[in-house]
């Protein structure tokens, strides 16, 4: 509708993994030229920490008070299943754990406004969060959490960047 425009999305795990999956798959599928930040925190935070399509396994959660079951499904890996589309622009992971995964993160996403900017395409940084209370941790555990136990099932790192094309 206004092409001129600037279009960011700022979603959890919950919305873009579960509530909002289709419409995220087809976004990128389309290519659309926007950019997404994606919030994965693991839960469902703000309705009270409940499983969400990210949930590691074993994690505690509300909703898995016994530790996720691998009948509930598996963490599914958003990046990595939307970085398989071939003509989107750019999909990275990052860490909001400490001052230097924080200050990766801000590069990430202004490399992904770059990419709009550019006319590239659809782009998506994906920022590993905490959510201390969710998780029932202390605000250090939970950073702590982020670095250690996180990344084992989300690995870090740039998954899509296609240089030097414009889509449109
Ligand atoms: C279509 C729809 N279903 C349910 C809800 C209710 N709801 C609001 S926030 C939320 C949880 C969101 O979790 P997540 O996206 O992981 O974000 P977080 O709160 O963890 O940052 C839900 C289920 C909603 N807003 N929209």
């Amino acid at each position: 509708m206004h092409p001129e425009k600037i279009v960011f999305t700022y979603q959890g795990d919950g919305d873009l993994a579960s509530i909002g999956a289709a419409e995220i798959i087809h976004a990128a599928n389309r290519n659309e030229n926007i950019t997404v930040i994606f919030v994965n925190n693991a839960i469902y935070g703000m309705t009270g920490g409940q499983m969400a399509p990210t949930t590691l396994p074993n994690q505690v959660t509300t909703t898995t008070p016994l530790g996720r079951e691998i009948i509930t499904g598996a963490p599914i890996k958003m990046s990595e299943m939307i970085a398989t589309m071939d003509h989107i622009a750019y999909v990275e992971r990052c860490m909001a754990a400490d001052g230097p995964s924080i200050m990766k993160t801000k590069r990430a996403i202004r490399k992904a406004f770059e990419c709009q900017i550019n006319q590239e395409g659809f782009s998506m940084v994906e920022v590993l969060s905490s959510c201390n209370i969710g998780w029932k941790m202390s605000p250090v555990d939970s950073l702590t959490y982020i670095k250690n136990t996180m990344t084992q099932t989300f690995p870090l790192g740039v998954f899509k960047e296609r240089k030097h094309e414009t889509n449109h």
